[in-house]
């Protein structure tokens, strides 16, 4: 912010104008729209995509976006500088094209309408990219047509982890978060994770087992035990109809196809599966992401890597970038919501270490490994695996505020960022997300106000 001026603006009683194109963005601000309005609403193409200017006098705002998105930002910084906006100017745009948070609806599902009121406290922190865990061991969570058992047998009761997670997403509700999400600049990215992780897969279709027997329904946290089977032409047939299903359904460019943690797929076999179902989403008009396992194989040169380890470095993840493929940076010991903030925590696991808000806040994802540089990273991630949770107000607990500091880090360049700089302001949220109702952890490292 660069203060002009000492004057500050009153929102109370303003209007908002808006062109034709922004009238849904300035709804956005719960004002009324005026042709005369005090808050004026402008499109600049000459601005990045996702950057906007902010100019505050004390009689009126100009906001100034480089697409409907950029507006879209800038109408979160308003809503964030609260009711009386200080003079001044900002100029804002982000570091990193892909800024995400993760949902696992596998161990624990969450329905749409509870997927789309994250979705509203994510984009306030600038967040363009919901990834969903949809499948895993305990559960499959989204409706697959020709394939019903999927999600009749693994989506039904007693699935998830304790078999407290049930449920799924049918075709029309996945559609209906897809467009919610588009409509708040958010972009689905939908996880199918393989060839391990697939127990409710072969609970529910025994033939994609090895050798076809029935196995049965796993509520534990165990990892590594399942797996497709690279040379059965089963396999494949159901791996492409699956991946079929969710690129007609989901119109951004993404589709995650896992790959992590294959501990009882052989070597050979994960390079032959992947041989064949890394080009499957290129052929459907997508890009595929992997957890970076991924690497080990021959990789099309848009594949996506995201780094998910704790350790400092990964041969095979610096190999793929030196090669060009780029890659989402989310190790467990900065970014996963799902540890625990501290050994107090009544929630999350501790695998990766305890991550409190300073950790998540105070790194630099093109510091954190060897060869994976600033040009190679296309974005950051924060996931929230569930094994843990039972219920949203359990989400939100582990989300704030460490999914603000993630955001920040994805957002603003390394120099523009600040620890001490970070905590004051972070502190403005605690009476805010109070009155909200919003379950946040009162984290002893930040002066709440
Ligand atoms: C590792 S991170 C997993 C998940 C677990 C998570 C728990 C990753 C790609 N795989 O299956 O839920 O740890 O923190």
């Amino acid at each position: 912010m660069r203060p002009v001026e000492a004057a500050a603006f009153g929102i109370a009683g303003a209007a908002v104008s808006a062109p034709p194109g922004l009238a849904e963005v300035a709804g956005h601000l719960g004002l009324p729209l005026a042709a005369d309005g005090a808050i004026r609403l402008v499109l600049d193409p000459a601005l990045a995509a996702e950057a906007y200017r902010l100019e505050i006098t004390a009689t009126a705002v100009t906001l100034t976006g480089g697409s409907a998105q950029g507006v879209f930002w800038g109408v979160q910084t308003l809503r964030q500088l609260g009711p009386v906006l200080p003079g001044g100017v900002i100029e804002d745009r982000p570091r990193y094209a892909y800024r995400s948070a993760m949902l696992d609806l596998a161990r624990h599902f969450f329905t749409a309408a509870e997927i789309k009121a994250h979705v509203d406290l994510l984009v306030q922190f600038k967040i363009n990219h919901l990834h969903l865990h949809l499948t895993d061991d305990q559960g499959w969570r989204l409706e697959i047509p020709g394939w019903p058992r999927l999600t009749e047998v693994s989506g039904g009761e007693g699935t998830g982890v304790d078999g407290a997670g049930p449920g799924f997403l049918t075709l029309s509700e996945y559609a209906d978060v897809v467009a919610y999400a588009a409509a708040r600049f958010v972009t689905v990215v939908p996880e199918i994770d393989m060839p391990g992780h697939v127990n409710a897969v072969q609970v529910a279709y025994p033939e994609l087992t090895a050798d076809g027997a029935p196995v049965s329904p796993r509520t534990d946290a165990e990892v590594g035990y399942s797996s497709l089977v690279a040379a059965k032409e089963e396999t494949y047939a159901f791996v492409e109809a699956v991946l079929k299903t969710v690129a007609d359904l989901t119109p951004g460019p993404y589709l995650h196809i896992g790959g992590d943690e294959c501990l009882s797929t052989p070597p050979e076999d994960y390079r032959a599966f992947l041989a064949r179902v890394l080009p499957i989403p290129g052929a459907l008009g997508k890009r595929v992401i992997g957890w970076h396992e991924i690497a080990a194989a021959d990789l099309p040169a848009d594949a996506i890597v995201q780094y998910w380890r704790p350790e400092a470095a990964d041969d095979a993840v610096s190999r793929a970038a030196a090669d060009g493929n780029q890659v989402i940076v989310s190790p467990a010991d900065r970014t996963y919501l799902d540890m625990k903030y501290d050994s107090g925590s009544p929630l999350g696991l501790d695998w990766a270490g305890h991550v409190s808000v300073r950790r998540s806040y105070d790194w630099d994802p093109a510091e954190r490994l060897p060869g994976v540089g600033e040009e190679t990273i296309l974005g950051v991630e924060a996931p929230l695996w569930s094994e843990t949770l039972r219920s949203v107000d359990d989400v939100r607990y582990l989300t704030f505020p460490r999914l603000p500091a993630v955001a920040e880090v994805a957002w603003t360049p390394q120099a523009g960022r600040d620890w001490e700089s970070f905590r004051a302001r972070l502190a403005a949220f605690g009476p805010v997300w109070t009155a909200a109702g919003i379950n946040y952890h009162r984290s002893p490292e930040i002066d709440w106000h």
